[in-house]
C-alpha cells in the first residue's frame, strides 16, 4: 500500500534534484514504468546492432571495418549495461529477452529499415546515433541513480560513434559524383525515421506527463526533436547534403528550422511490427538466442559447482 506520505516524500526528493535508488521507496508505476521504457531501450542497443552488424563483412577498408566493430560491439555493451540497470528495479532479464522474443515489447521503431547501402552505415552514425545523443543526454539528468549513470558513460561512447558516421558521411559527400549520389539517398530514407526516433507528438504521448512529473524524462518529445533538426541541419549543409523536406525553413524570431509533418501512419505500422524489416529483427534475435542457449547451460553449470564447492568447503 503506498501512503500519501510516501508519495509526497518521493516527489520531494526529485524536486531538489535527488537520485532515486533502488532500494529507496518509490511508486509501483514509477518503478512499471522505468521497467517499460529502460527494457525498450536496451532491446534497441541489442536489436541496433543488427542493421550495422549486416556491413562489417562489406566495410570497405580495414580501418573501417576495425572502427564499425568497435561501434557494435559498444551497441551490445550499452544493451546489457541497460538491462543490468534495469534488473535493480526487481525484474530478471531472461524475464525481459523472453518479452522481446515474444513480441511482446518494444524497440526503437527506427531498427525496423534495412541498411542498403554502406553509406548508411555513416548516416546511421550520424543521424540516428545524433537523434539518440539528444536524447540520452537528457536521461543523462533522469531521477533514476542507475539509469542516469547507464546513460552517462553511454552517451560518451554515443559521442564516437557520431564522429565515426559524420566522418564517413563528410568523405562520400565530397568523393566521386556515384558516391555523393549514394549518401544522399541514404539520407533520403534515413531522415524520418531519424525523427521518429523521438515518439508521437506531445499531445499523443501517453506517457510523457508522468516520466517527466517524476523526473525522467526532463524534456517532451517535441522539444527534442526540434533540438535535433536545429542542430543537424547546419551540418548536412556544411557537407553539401539535402534534407528530404520541401517545408524546411529558418524561422529568424524562434531560432527554429521548420519542418513538414511526419507519416505518423508509417510510424504507427512500424511500432505494431509491420515495418520493413521487423519480422527479419525478431527472427535474427530469436536464433541467436536459440544458438546461445549452450552458453546460458554452461554458465549455469559453471555457478552451480562453483556454489556447491563454497557450501561443501
Ligand atoms: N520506437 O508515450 P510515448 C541507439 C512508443 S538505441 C518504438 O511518447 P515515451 C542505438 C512508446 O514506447 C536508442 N516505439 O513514450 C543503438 C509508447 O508505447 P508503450 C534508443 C516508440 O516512453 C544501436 C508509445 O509509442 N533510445 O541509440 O514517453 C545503434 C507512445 O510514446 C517510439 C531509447 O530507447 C519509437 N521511436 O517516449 C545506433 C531512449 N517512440 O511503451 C544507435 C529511451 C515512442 O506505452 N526511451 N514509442 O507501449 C525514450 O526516451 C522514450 O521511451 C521514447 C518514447 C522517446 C522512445
Amino acid at each position: 500500500m503506498e501512503t500519501s506520505e510516501q508519495l509526497l516524500e518521493f516527489e520531494s526528493k526529485i524536486a531538489e534534484g535527488a537520485k532515486i535508488e533502488p532500494k529507496d521507496w518509490m511508486p509501483d508505476r514509477y518503478r512499471s514504468q522505468l521497467i517499460r521504457m529502460m527494457s525498450q531501450h536496451a532491446h534497441s542497443e541489442i536489436v541496433g546492432m543488427l542493421p550495422e552488424g549486416n556491413w562489417i563483412t562489406r566495410a570497405p577498408n580495414l580501418r573501417r571495418k576495425m572502427t564499425l566493430l568497435a561501434k557494435v560491439q559498444d551497441e551490445a555493451g550499452h544493451g546489457l549495461y541497460i538491462y543490468s540497470a534495469t534488473e535493480t528495479l526487481g525484474i530478471e532479464r531472461s524475464e525481459l529477452i523472453d518479452q522481446l522474443l515474444e513480441g511482446k515489447a518494444k524497440y526503437s521503431s527506427i531498427f525496423n529499415y534495412p541498411t542498403l547501402s554502406w553509406a548508411d552505415i555513416g548516416v546511421i552514425g550520424w543521424l540516428v546515433d545524433g537523434a539518440a545523443i539528444v536524447n540520452q543526454t537528457m536521461l543523462a539528468k533522469a531521477s533514476y541513480g542507475p539509469y542516469s549513470r547507464a546513460m552517462i558513460r553511454i552517451c560518451k561512447e554515443e559521442n564516437f560513434h557520431k564522429k565515426q558516421g559524420f566522418e564517413i558521411v563528410t568523405t562520400l559527400a565530397a568523393g566521386t559524383p556515384e558516391q555523393k549520389a549514394m549518401v544522399q539517398d541514404a539520407v533520403n530514407r534515413w531522415w524520418w525515421p531519424s525523427l521518429m526516433m523521438f515518439g508521437p507528438h506531445d499531445a499523443e504521448s501517453t506517457n510523457s506527463s508522468e516520466l517527466m512529473q517524476w523526473g525522467v524524462k526532463r524534456k517532451s518529445n517535441d522539444s527534442l526533436r526540434q533540438h535535433f533538426v536545429n542542430i543537424t541541419v547546419p551540418q548536412a549543409r556544411a557537407v553539401d547534403l539535402t534534407i528530404p523536406d520541401p517545408e524546411l525553413e529558418y524561422n529568424e524570431e524562434t531560432g527554429d528550422w521548420k519542418f513538414g509533418e511526419i507519416d505518423w501512419n508509417e510510424f504507427y505500422q512500424v511500432i505494431k511490427g509491420n515495418g520493413p524489416c521487423n519480422r527479419e529483427r525478431i527472427a535474427a534475435r530469436r536464433s541467436a538466442h536459440d544458438n546461445g542457449a549452450w552458453v546460458r547451460e554452461a554458465a549455469r553449470a559453471y555457478a552451480d559447482k562453483q556454489l556447491t564447492r563454497q557450501t561443501t568447503s
